[in-house]
């Protein structure tokens, strides 16, 4: 049995998910949603916007107050090093803080929070663990201002992202190269690592944001994979004229092709995928957006997800020849192929969950997140707690205190049992 101090290791993870402390971790979800609230109860926090500058103040300094060093990257991710007994690679947590614009308060947060959470309940326990911990916050998660999704976490994994992703523009044509000076300007006295360290694991603790666990009545979810995800725009052109003087048949209404265009579209994938189809046409822009004008451009997006990569390859073929034949153009935005969790590590969230008593339900997850990347980097497996009523990416997003504890005191043991392998 290796023994550090007068504990035996059994011991140390149980003991620093007893220090979890409920009061504390709910306290830092309502402080960090506070940077970007919306009067609905929701967060408003593009990435590298500056009430996300804002909160990034705000972590770093609660870093330094539980005695961490803070270290950046090129993409602005952040890593919150607690150090070990040894120099060895470290074990990684965390997630994004970057929103949805009328996202909730605990996608990708309660992540990042729960892990700063285990290092307050380390600290509080006197554990001292043979690895370094490291909580990681992913720069651009969400995708919603800079396409593609995680970002951060890709350009951590493959350095050779970044230049492609600098141009990167958002609505209002700000680039992300533009935003990354700005970040860098905020935070100088950051020291920024050049490229990957090698990590020990990576464990993502995460809301389901779906219905499974709920629906199941049970507390935690051990997630074994996530399933694949293609984002497109597509453009339609007709011809602007106006809308009291044109007669119908002599129209090339841009948002008439669009709606056609878009009924095949679902048509394709729920023919291809069946009931795990997942499509989504959420952003839209039409020009010139006026009442009485026909619209002369439609550029509207797809989100396609699935578990199966035949169906996700069969969908990138027939969406192209769909787009040929309804006259549009189509510019892919994003693509992941499904994603399969390490053994050992979903073998450790399991044993976390036995050592609590805790019930787990093993699932595949229906959104995308870091982890997906990190997959590529080192054995990586993911947590889930419920999100009440499957609700999430939205300002009602809600997840059972009891359940947020239990999730943090689950990554608490697991986090301490691989910091001392
Ligand atoms: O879109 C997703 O699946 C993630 O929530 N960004
Ligand atoms: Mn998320
Ligand atoms: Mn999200």
């Amino acid at each position: 049995m290796i023994r550090t101090g007068q504990h035996n290791l059994a011991d140390d993870a149980l003991r620093a998910a007893d220090r979890i402390d409920e009061t504390r971790l709910l306290a830092s979800i309502e402080a960090l949603a506070a940077f970007g609230a919306r009067s609905d109860g929701g967060v408003n926090r593009p990435a590298l916007s500056a009430t996300d500058l804002d909160a990034r103040r705000y972590l770093v300094a609660h870093a330094h107050v539980l005695g961490c060093t803070v270290s950046t990257d090129a993409c602005a991710n952040l890593f919150i090093r607690r150090p070990g007994i040894d120099d060895a690679s470290p074990v990684m947590t965390g997630s994004h803080i970057d929103t949805q614009p009328s996202g909730g308060k605990l996608d990708g947060c309660y992540g990042v929070l729960a892990g700063l959470e285990c290092i307050a309940a380390l600290n509080d326990a006197g554990i001292r663990t043979r690895r370094p911990l490291e909580v990681a916050i992913w720069t651009n998660e969400e995708g919603t201002r800079f396409a593609p999704g995680a970002m951060g976490s890709s350009a951590f994994v493959e350095p050779s992202r970044m230049p492609a992703y600098l141009d990167a523009a958002d609505a209002d044509g700000v680039t992300l190269r533009a935003a990354l000076e700005s970040y860098r300007r905020a935070f100088p006295e950051l020291p920024s690592r050049d490229d990957a360290l090698p990590a020990h694991a990576f464990v993502e603790l995460h809301i389901e944001q779906g219905p499974q666990l709920e629906n199941a009545d049970v507390p935690l979810g051990i997630v074994t994979g996530i399933q694949g995800v293609r984002w497109y725009e597509f453009h339609c052109e007709g011809v602007a004229a106006h809308a009291g003087t044109t007669p119908m048949p002599m129209r090339r209404d841009a948002m008439t092709l669009a709606v056609a265009l878009r009924a095949s579209l679902e048509e394709i994938a729920l023919s291809l995928g069946g009931e795990h189809t997942r499509i989504t046409f959420g952003r839209w822009s039409v020009t010139p957006n006026s009442i009485n004008t026909i619209p002369s451009d439609v550029t509207f997006s797809v989100d396609f997800r699935h578990p199966d990569a035949h169906v996700l390859d069969a969908f990138d073929e027939q969406v192209s020849a769909c787009a040929k034949r309804h006259g549009a153009r189509i510019a892919p935005l994003f693509a992941h192929a499904p994603v399969r969790f390490d053994a050992a590590v979903l073998a450790r969230i399991d044993a976390a969950c036995h050592a609590l008593d805790a019930p787990a339900l093993r699932l595949t997850s229906g959104a995308f997140h870091d982890a997906m990347y990190l997959a590529q980097h080192c054995p990586t497996a993911m947590l889930f707690v419920p999100s009440r009523g499957g609700i999430s990416h939205n300002p009602a997003e809600a997840t059972e205190a009891r359940h947020l504890v239990l999730g943090a005191r689950a990554l608490a043991h697991t986090l301490t049992t691989l910091c001392n392998d």
